[in-house]
């Protein structure tokens, strides 16, 4: 018996195509209409989206502009990860309102997720709406979740070619946040050179030298947040009195 006929899934000699329609296009369409309803729903919550590849330092940066801005601000967090709480546990044990969202082993979170989770926390309470993605440059670039931000982190460790090689993760970005930067004495990554490469992609793209270790750029960072949530409440405000 030949192998065709032994195994029926077997696709044996055969030759020729099949043109696939491209369902991921209708899933997206469907995730930009939750995220529209999102952005009904939080019409006075700043939401910021923040993307990085993993390890890249989303949570220690939330903690940290958690512990700088609490007492100004109302933050919370929505932190998506492929499995365990443990990102939300580190924000809770520095006192942040944080919620995991554990996508089951996706490598990004969908709006539906986000507005599952909005039922679990008490948003009206809330000026910062921090969602920490799942660590990945590629699949969070292509899902709007109602953000009013996207804010990208690049660490000095992960190499200064990134932004034309992952175009739409730093296209889509309002800000490029260059993090680690303590330790650029130690590895061969141009500040420069990365925000140029970064700004040909989208010449809108701010961009941010930070580092948690030694506290440089969060100053800039922590204005750049308060600018941002200022403005939306100004929105709001305006909307109100139409
Ligand atoms: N040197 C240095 N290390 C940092 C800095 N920020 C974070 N780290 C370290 O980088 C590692 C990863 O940080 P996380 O904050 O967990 O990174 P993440 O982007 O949230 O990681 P995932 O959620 O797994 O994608 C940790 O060991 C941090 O201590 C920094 O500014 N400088
Ligand atoms: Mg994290």
């Amino acid at each position: 018996m030949s192998d065709n006929m032994s195994n029926p899934k077997s696709l044996g000699n055969r030759v020729g195509s099949v043109q696939c329609e491209n369902t991921t296009l209708h899933l997206l369409k469907a995730n930009d209409f939750v995220a529209k309803s999102i952005r009904e729903r939080l019409k006075d919550v700043c939401v910021v989206n923040v993307c990085s590849s993993p390890g890249s330092g989303k949570t220690t940066l939330m903690q940290e502009t958690g512990k700088r801005l609490s007492k100004e601000l109302n933050i919370a967090v929505l932190v998506g990860d492929p499995e365990t709480e443990r990102d939300a546990v580190r924000m809770r044990e520095v006192g942040i309102n944080a919620l995991q969202i554990v996508t089951g082993g996706m490598c990004h979170i969908e709006a539906q997720m986000i507005l599952q989770a909005l039922d679990h926390i008490n948003i009206e309470d809330i000026d910062l709406l921090f969602i920490e993605n799942v660590g990945n440059l590629l699949c969070p670039s292509a899902f709007d979740l109602g953000e009013d931000y996207r804010v990208t982190l690049l660490a000095t460790t992960e190499g200064d070619d990134k932004p034309k090689k992952y175009p739409r993760m730093f296209l889509t970005s309002e800000l490029m946040l260059v993090s680690k930067a303590d330790l650029l004495p130690y590895v061969p990554f141009s500040v420069d050179a990365v925000t140029k490469d970064a700004q040909e992609v989208n010449p809108n793209l701010e961009v941010i030298t930070i580092s948690t270790l030694n506290g440089d750029g969060l100053d800039i960072w922590c204005d750049w947040l308060k600018a941002k949530v200022q403005r939306k409440k100004q929105q709001y405000s305006e909307l109100e009195t139409k």
